[in-house]
C-alpha cells in the first residue's frame, strides 16, 4: 500500500531493511539540531508542530532544507535552499565535508554500518563466504583487520568482539580456486566517490551555495544530537531512494542514531498488534493448531539461523508476497491497471536507462525478484475500494479507466463521500463516519497514544465498515450455498472452500453484524503492546499510551523499549543492544550489489538529475500535502474551500508568471506530452523559479471538464525498484516494491 501512494521510503528500506522507525515528538527536546529535510510539518503535522517550537525554547536550532520558502521554513532558524529532487548531491557533499574535516564517528561507523565490509574490485560485489570456500554462504561478508587479516563480519550481533576493521585501504583475498583478488572496504570506495561531491561540485548539481553546505556540515558535525523530522516526500521522487540513502549516510557518519534526540527517521506507524492473533482466534481449533504449529516450526528454523524476532517478522512478510498471501498495490496498477504505458517513453526522460523498463520488469517477474498477484494474464474481475480513492490518488489514473475498468465486472466503493472513484463504481456502500461508529484509531510514535471513539450519532443508511463486511461475507456464504459452489481458486491459484465462511468471520456467531464494540475489545485484549489497557477504561478515558512497538510488521521496526516517563528514540535495540538490522549485512547498508544496482551504477548513493517525466518542458510540477484537508476528505467541503481560493489552485513563482504574462487568479492551461488540465494560479513569492506547486488531493470533478491534475503525472517505473532475490531486497509489507512518484513531472504553462 505505501509504495503505491508514494510513502514507500525505498532508500530507508535499502539501508535499514525496514521503513517503520520514528521518535516521539517530545524527543526533539533532546536535540540540538533539527533538520526539516524534505517535508513541511507546519502543514502536515499540524497537531504536533508545537513540539518543534518548544524544542527551540530548549535550545534546538531548526534548519529547513527545501526548494521553496515553505511554511515550515518560516518557523525555522535557517533555510537551506536546494533544487527540487537534488538532495542526494547535497547529502553527499555534507558527507564529504564530515569526512574531510574529521567529524566521522569511526567506532560507530565500524560497528553499525557496512562501511568496513570488503568489496571485490573485479566484480564490484561484496566478498562473500561463497567466494572463499566451496559451499560457503553468500550471506556471510568480510572485513579486514590490520592484526587478523581478512575475517568474517559478525552476523548474530553487531558487537565486533575486539575486531578493529579497517575503513580505508586496499587488500588481497584468496578465493576458493586459489586465485587472488583485490578488495576495498565500502568506506574506501565511498571516499573515492566523494571526490566528485565537494561542496563546489555538488553546488553545481543542487544549487545550494558551497559555504552553506560547509556551515551545515560543521553544525551537524559539532552537535551532540541531530534529528530529522518525519517526511514522505522523497519517496515521491523517481530518484528518492538515492536521496534517502545519502541522508541516512550523513546521520551515520556523524554517529547520530540511537541516542536521545538524534536520527534520520523512516515512516511513522504505531499499531496495536492484536489483529493477527485476533484473526487466528477466529479459525476453528484444528486449523488454529495447525497454523500455530507451522508458525513455531518456521520460527525455530529462523532463530537457529540467527534471526532476531524482528527479522523473523520481516521474513514471514516476504514469504507472504512470494506465496501470494499479499500483493503489491503498485505492481497491481502497473500491470493490471495498465500504468506501465506511461513509462514507455522513459528512455527519453532518464538518460541513465540502458534498456526499456518493460524488459527489466519481465526479467524481474521471471526471476522471482518481484511478484504480482493475480499473475499477468489472469485478469481481475471485481474491485472493492475501501478507505481509498484510486481514481484520485493514483498518478495517471486515466490509464486505469482505459485498461482496468473494462476488465472489471463489478466495482464497489465503500466510503462516506461521493469520491472520484465512487462516481465510476457500480455500487457505493455508505460507510459510517467517525462519530457514527465505535472504534479505536491507529497512530504514530510521534504521539504514541491509542484513541478510542464511541458512536454518538447515526446518519441515514450508513453502516460501519465492520457491519458492511460482516453482511457482505454472510451474503457471499449464502449465495455460494444456494448456487452449490463449494470452492474457488484464489489469486495465487490455490483452491479454497466457501464452507463455513461466515462462521469463521463471526467466530461462530460470537461477533455479530453490529458488534463493533466487542471487536474493538477483542483487538485490545489480543495486543501485546497495550499492557494493562482495558477497552472499557480506555473508552471512558479516551486514550492510553502504547507500552511498546509490539510485534506487528507495521511497528516492530521502531526497535526500542517505550519506557514510562521517557521520550521514544528509535533503533536503540541496534545501537545500544547490538541487535543486527534486518539487512543482508545485518548493518545499516550503504552498499548494494544486486544486479540492477550494478547495472544502474547505484551500488553507493550517487546523485542523478531528476528525469524529465512527461517530456522535456521547463517547469517542474512538484507537490505537497495540503494544509486544508487530509487528502480528498474535506477537499471539496464548502467551509474549507472558503478558507482558500474556492477551487483548485497552483502556486507559481513571480519570474515564471512574469515571463508568461500570468497574473494572480488567472486560469491557465498546464500541459505536457501526456495531457493537459486547467487551473487557477496563485502568484507565490515563496516558490523558486522553475518550480510549480500543486498541493495534492483535489478531486477530479473540481477541475474544468472533470480533468484532474494527476492525468499528466506519468509516475515512471524506476527499474532499480524491480530488484529482488537478495536477503532484504525482496518485496515486504509496505516497502521494497516498485513505487509511484509524481514530483519529477515536467510541464509548460500557457495563458488560456
Ligand atoms: N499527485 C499526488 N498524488 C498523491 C499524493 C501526492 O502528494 N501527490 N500523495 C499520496 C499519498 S502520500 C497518499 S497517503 C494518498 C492518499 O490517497 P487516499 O488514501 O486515496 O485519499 P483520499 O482521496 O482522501 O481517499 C480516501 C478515502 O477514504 C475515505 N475514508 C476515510 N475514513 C474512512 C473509513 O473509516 N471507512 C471508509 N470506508 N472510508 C473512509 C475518505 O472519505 C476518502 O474518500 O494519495 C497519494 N497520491
Ligand atoms: N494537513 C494535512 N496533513 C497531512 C496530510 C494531509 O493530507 N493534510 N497527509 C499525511 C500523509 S498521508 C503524508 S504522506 C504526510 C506527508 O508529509 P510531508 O512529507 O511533510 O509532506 P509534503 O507536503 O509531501 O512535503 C512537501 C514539502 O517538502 C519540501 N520539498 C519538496 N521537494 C523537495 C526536495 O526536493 N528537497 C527538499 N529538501 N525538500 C523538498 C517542500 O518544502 C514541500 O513543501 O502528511 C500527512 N499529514
Ligand atoms: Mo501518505
Amino acid at each position: 500500500m505505501n509504495t503505491e501512494i508514494g510513502d514507500g521510503h525505498r532508500g530507508a528500506a535499502e539501508t535499514f531493511g525496514k521503513i517503520v522507525f520514528e521518535r516521539s515528538a517530545d524527543d526533539y527536546f533532546h536535540s540540538d539540531v533539527i533538520l526539516i529535510w524534505g517535508g513541511n510539518p507546519i502543514y502536515t503535522q499540524i497537531p504536533n508542530a508545537h513540539f518543534l517550537t518548544e524544542a527551540r525554547y530548549k535550545g534546538a536550532q531548526i534548519v529547513c532544507i527545501a526548494p521553496d520558502y515553505s511554511a515550515s521554513s518560516m518557523h525555522a532558524d535557517s533555510w537551506v535552499p536546494v533544487e527540487p529532487g537534488t538532495d542526494a548531491a547535497l547529502g553527499l557533499a555534507l558527507a564529504q565535508v564530515l569526512i574531510e574535516e574529521g567529524f566521522v564517528d569511526r567506532a560507530f561507523v565500524a560497528e553499525q554500518t557496512d562501511l568496513p565490509a570488503l568489496v571485490r574490485d573485479d566484480t564490484g560485489r561484496f566478498l562473500r563466504a561463497s567466494d572463499l570456500k566451496n559451499g560457503g554462504s553468500d550471506e556471510d561478508l568480510y572485513v579486514h583487520d590490520p592484526k587478523k587479516g581478512v575475517v568474517s563480519l559478525p552476523k548474530r550481533s553487531l558487537d565486533l568482539g575486539g575486531l578493529e576493521p579497517s575503513l580505508e585501504g586496499s587488500f588481497q583475498a584468496t578465493l576458493a580456486d586459489g586465485s587472488s583478488v583485490s578488495v576495498r572496504p565500502v568506506f574506501q570506495r565511498l571516499r573515492e566517490l566523494l571526490v566528485d561531491y565537494t561542496p563546489e561540485k555538488a553546488s553545481a548539481l543542487c544549487g545550494t551555495p558551497p559555504s552553506v553546505i560547509r556551515d551545515l556540515a560543521r553544525l551537524i558535525g559539532r552537535a551532540k544530537a541531530v534529528a530529522m523530522t518525519t517526511t514522505s516526500n522523497f519517496s515521491k521522487y523517481y530518484h528518492g531512494n538515492l536521496i534517502e540513502r545519502a541522508q541516512a549516510l550523513v546521520f551515520a557518519l556523524s554517529g547520530n542514531y540511537g541516542k536521545k534526540g538524534s536520527g534520520f527517521v523512516g515512516f511513522p506507524f504505531l499499531n496495536n498488534d492484536g489483529l493477527e492473533p485476533f484473526m487466528i482466534s477466529m479459525f476453528d481449533l484444528p486449523l488454529r493448531a495447525m497454523i500455530s504449529t507451522l508458525g513455531l516450526v518456521e520460527e525455530a528454523r529462523l532463530k537457529l539461523a540467527g534471526y532476531t524476532e524482528e527479522m523473523i517478522v520481516c521474513e514471514r512478510s516476504r514469504q507472504g508476497y512470494e506465496q501470494g498471501r499479499s500483493t503489491s498495490g503498485a505492481m497491481f496498477w502497473y500491470i493490471h491497471g495498465g500504468l506501465l504505458e506511461a513509462s514507455e517513453k522513459l528512455q527519453e526522460w532518464d538518460p541513465h536507462l540502458k534498456r526499456p523498463v518493460r524488459e527489466v520488469l519481465d526479467e524481474s517477474l521471471e526471476k522471482g525478484w518481484q511478484y504480482v498477484w493475480p499473475k499477468p494474464g489472469n485478469d481481475p474481475r471485481v474491485m472493492i475500494s475501501v478507505v481509498s480513492n484510486p481514481l484520485r490518488r493514483i498518478r495517471c489514473y486515466p490509464l486505469l479507466l482505459k485498461h482496468l475498468w473494462p476488465k472489471l465486472r463489478t466495482i464497489v466503493t465503500v466510503d462516506w463521500r461521493m469520491t472520484s472513484t465512487a462516481l465510476w463504481s457500480d455500487y457505493v456502500l455508505p460507510a459510517a463516519a467517525w462519530y457514527e461508529r465505535t472504534e479505536h484509531k491507529w497512530v504514530t510514535p510521534l504521539v504514541p497514544f491509542i484513541h478510542a471513539g464511541e458512536k454518538v450519532t447515526s446518519f441515514k443508511e450508513a453502516k460501519s465498515d465492520w457491519e458492511i463486511f460482516s453482511r457482505l461475507t454472510q451474503a457471499v456464504d449464502r449465495r455460494a450455498a444456494a448456487r452449490g459452489a463449494e470452492k474457488f481458486t484464489d489469486r495465487a491459484g490455490r483452491e479454497r472452500s466457501f464452507k463455513g465462511l461466515y462462521d469463521t468471520f463471526s467466530s461462530k456467531g460470537e461477533f455479530g453484524h453490529t458488534d463493533d464494540d466487542k471487536v474493538c475489545g477483542a483487538l485490545i485484549e489480543h495486543s501485546t503492546n497495550l499492557e494493562g489497557v482495558e477497552w472499557e477504561t480506555l473508552k471512558k478515558r479516551g486514550w492510553a499510551r502504547h507500552s511498546g512497538p509490539g510485534k506487528s510488521i507495521s511497528s516492530i521496526g521502531i526497535a526500542t523499549e517505550f519506557k514510562p516517563g521517557e521520550t521514544i528514540t528509535p533503533l536503540t535495540k541496534h545501537v545500544v543492544d547490538k541487535d543486527p538490522y534486518p539487512t543482508l549485512s545485518r548493518r545499516m547498508q550503504f552498499y548494494l550489489d544486486q544486479d540492477l544496482y550494478l547495472e544502474m551504477g547505484e551500488t553507493l548513493p550517487v546523485h542523478k538529475d531528476p528525469p524529465t517525466a512527461g517530456g522535456n518542458y521547463p517547469l517542474m510540477l512538484t507537490g505537497g500535502h495540503t494544509r486544508w484537508s487530509i487528502h480528498a476528505a474535506w477537499r471539496d467541503d464548502k467551509l474549507m474551500l472558503q478558507q482558500q481560493r474556492g477551487e483548485p489552485v497552483m502556486w507559481m513563482s513571480v519570474p515564471d508568471c512574469q515571463a508568461r504574462g500570468v497574473k494572480d487568479g488567472d486560469r491557465v492551461r498546464v500541459f505536457n506530452d501526456l495531457d493537459a488540465f486547467v487551473v487557477m494560479v496563485k502568484v507565490a513569492p515563496a516558490v523558486r523559479a522553475g518550480q510549480l506547486i500543486l498541493y495534492h488531493a483535489w478531486e477530479n470533478f473540481q477541475f474544468a471538464k472533470g480533468k484532474g491534475f494527476q492525468n499528466l503525472i506519468p509516475s515512471p517505473l524506476n527499474p532499480v525498484e524491480l530488484s529482488g532475490g537478495q536477503f532484504h531486497l525482496r518485496p515486504m509489507t509496505i516497502c521494497m516494491q516498485p513505487s509511484h512518484t509524481d514530483r519529477d513531472t515536467r510541464v509548460e504553462v500557457e495563458q488560456l
